[in-house]
């Protein structure tokens, strides 16, 4: 289990603050602090698609597409800069519980349109074969998908006849332990131990990829990790600036070049930078792309093989970033973006002002692939490794 082990893993001691980017330290060119200019980066392939120049007939994605969002500054939060262990708030467990009441409440949607419609079905009724088809099409409509819907009613019709499940209540723990099992059942990572780790993320345009790698540069800064961010998001105006903001808040350097560059050369040069200067983890941002463009998607393979000709075996992870409003769309993203690199984890946004949350359970299922972290806000720890049991007991 490489990935969701990779993210438990014992926290290194923690290391003197990393050096925060500063303007002067940060060149239009290339703005990490030790970067070596005068090397080129290696152009290892030929480049068929340069986003500088011949700009992609739609440009990466939003206009034609009603799931695009007009992606926004990260906005500043209370709890955005990284402070001594002492000040970090609560001790951990209490942590743990902030956090379980807050996803709760911002799975709200999601668990008054499964949990309160079981409550208005099984009003005054008996639980039958009728009510369970009834119980059928809210869960359709809870974007769990229609295979994954009807698979969880077989499951409970047996119980239904054998009179096991008399009440609401019962009902419902039903349903919670047979999803519970579907996000359980992920196909494993294999696991690998690299310094540093490369992780990729991608995804289309604003499900929240930027602000998910802010939030993972936190997450695991805070467990001592040696973070460097990669900004190969050179195509959207001020997206590597945007990435900046979150390196500054986390404290980790990042490695961008100028607008339009290559967005595969800044991933060499991250993994580069993260090897001269003893980074364990480096994380690449990707710019939003529509999964059916297919020279788009190319691009997105041609970072995938320079990342791995600079450091085998990299990237070593690669996550697909999901909005959770989409509901099903999703699913047909995960499976195009699975066709061009490898995914090896999902990322969950947006969980919070959802009733689609639903669609967790069917992506889980669909693509056996393990979701890793789930969104459910815009700040910088509002940001948690997947946990199905805790997802389950949110809805129920
Ligand atoms: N409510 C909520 N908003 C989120 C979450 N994650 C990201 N966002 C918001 O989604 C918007 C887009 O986020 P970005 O991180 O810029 O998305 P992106 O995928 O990097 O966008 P592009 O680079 O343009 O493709 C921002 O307004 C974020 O604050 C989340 O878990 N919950
Ligand atoms: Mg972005």
């Amino acid at each position: 289990m490489g990935l969701l082990n990779f993210w438990k893993k014992k926290p290194a001691p923690p290391e003197e603050a990393p050096p925060p980017v500063s303007s002067e330290e940060a060149p239009e060119q290339a703005l990490e602090p030790g970067q070596d200019l005068g090397q080129a980066p290696s152009q290892p392939e030929p480049q068929p698609e340069a986003p500088s120049e011949g700009q992609p007939e739609v440009p990466y994605g939003a206009p034609a597409e009603p799931l695009a969002q007009e992606p926004a500054e990260p906005t500043p939060e209370e709890h955005t800069t990284l402070a001594p262990a002492e000040d970090q708030g609560p001790p951990p467990s209490e942590k743990k519980k902030g956090f379980l009441a807050r996803l709760a409440e911002r799975l709200g949607k999601t668990r008054e349109k499964i949990s309160g419609s079981i409550d208005r079905l099984t009003l005054g009724r008996k639980i039958d074969d009728e009510l369970l088809d009834e119980l059928e099409e809210v869960l359709v409509t809870a974007d769990l998908g229609v295979k994954t819907s009807l698979e969880l009613i077989e499951g409970l019709r047996g119980q239904v006849r054998r009179q096991e499940l008399k009440d609401a209540l019962a009902l419902k723990a039903a349903l919670r332990a047979g999803m519970e099992r579907v996000l359980t059942n992920v196909a494993p990572v294999p696991s690998r131990d690299n310094a540093p780790h490369v992780i990729m993320v991608v995804g289309v345009n604003g499900v929240g990829k930027t602000t998910t790698i802010g939030k993972l540069a936190n997450y695991f800064g805070q467990q001592g990790r040696k973070v460097l961010l990669g900004a190969s998001d050179t195509f959207r105006a001020a997206a590597a600036e945007q990435l900046e903001i979150w390196a500054e808040r986390v404290g980790c350097p990042i490695v961008r070049q100028k607008h339009g560059a290559d967005p595969s050369a800044v991933a060499y040069d991250a993994v580069e930078a993260a090897q001269n200067r003893g980074r364990d983890l480096v994380i690449i941002d990707t710019a939003g792309r529509l999964h059916t463009k297919v020279n788009l998607m190319e691009e997105l393979k041609k970072i995938h093989r320079v990342l791995g000709k600079r450091l085998e075996g990299a990237p070593h992870e690669v996550l697909l970033v999901l909005d959770a409003t989409t509901g099903q769309n999703a699913l047909s993203q995960a499976r195009l973006f699975h066709e061009a690199v490898p995914l090896t984890g999902l990322v969950l946004t947006k969980l919070d002002g959802t009733a689609k949350g639903g669609v967790v359970v069917a992506i889980a299922e669909a693509m056996r692939l393990p979701i890793c972290f789930v969104g459910v806000g815009e700040s910088l720890d509002d940001l948690r490794p997947f946990d199905p049991q805790e997802f389950a007991a949110a809805i129920f």
